[in-house]
């Protein structure tokens, strides 16, 4: 895909809900790996997101490469650091974690990764990132050192949203935490929705047809899955999932 495009091939498909696959590049999903591509290949998903809150190795640029090499769909990269930049993607979400007040997160790894950046000349995606509650502790939530907006803070949660928005990004991204217990509840999607005229993506636990039915109906226009790709052996389950959320 030509470079600079990604964005506006995401939002061109937005007159529906776009299925985007997560693929954490750590060793643990090693011995998954093949099968989370083939999912992915097989069930209509719109993009990939590869990226952690944490690699145990440094074969992170391998592993991209390798998923690179066995997809058509464009990959994205969904950074947990500055160490997590690399040419062999397609984009990069730039992503401000708004929810915090963490410098790091808010300017301080912008500035270690953006030299890079601009040498590799890989396309930007600035992304407000909110974390909200989900009822327990998240990777992101430990490694970020911030704390999550609760979910029944309806109004701090549009605020963050509206300044993300307000500051230039692209996209906000509503982020329950990877394995998420609970899913976020529909009416903060169509909330949010109808006040930001930016594209919402939402993740974080999603893992029933019935979840993805009920976000992608309130008005996300993406949906981020995960987990569900590291347990699920059904992949048709996988498959109506996606076709759910484009709303088929
Ligand atoms: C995590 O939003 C993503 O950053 C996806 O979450 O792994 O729970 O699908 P899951």
């Amino acid at each position: 895909m030509a470079k600079n495009s990604i964005y506006k091939y995401l939002i061109s498909q937005n007159n529906r809900c776009s299925a985007i696959a997560l693929i954490d590049p750590d060793v643990k999903n090693d011995i998954k790996l093949d099968s989370i591509i083939d999912t992915i290949n097989y069930s209509n998903f719109d993009a990939i997101f590869v990226g952690g809150s944490i690699i145990m190795d440094n074969l992170f640029e391998k592993r991209l490469k390798y998923i690179k090499s066995k997809t058509n769909l464009p990959v994205i990269l969904f950074p947990g650091s500055s160490a997590q930049v690399s040419k062999d993607a397609d984009a990069i979400l730039f992503l401000s974690l708004i929810s915090g007040r963490n410098p790091q997160y808010l300017i301080e790894e912008h500035v270690k990764s953006a030299p890079e950046i601009y040498k590799i000349g890989i396309e930007t995606i600035p992304t407000g990132y909110i974390l909200l509650e989900s009822g327990k502790k998240t990777s992101v939530e430990i490694v970020s050192k911030t704390q999550p907006i609760p979910l029944d803070k309806k109004d701090v949660i549009l605020a963050h949203a509206l300044a993300g928005q307000y500051l230039g990004n692209k996209l906000i991204y509503l982020e329950m935490g990877s394995g998420a217990k609970i899913s976020i509840n529909t009416d903060l999607v169509s909330y949010i929705k109808s006040k930001i005229s930016i594209p919402l993506v939402i993740g974080g636990g999603i893992n029933s047809i019935e979840t993805a039915k009920l976000i992608s109906s309130a008005g996300a226009d993406f949906i981020v899955i995960g987990t569900l790709l590291e347990n699920e052996q059904d992949k048709n389950k996988i498959k109506k999932i996606c076709e759910i959320i484009h709303g088929k």
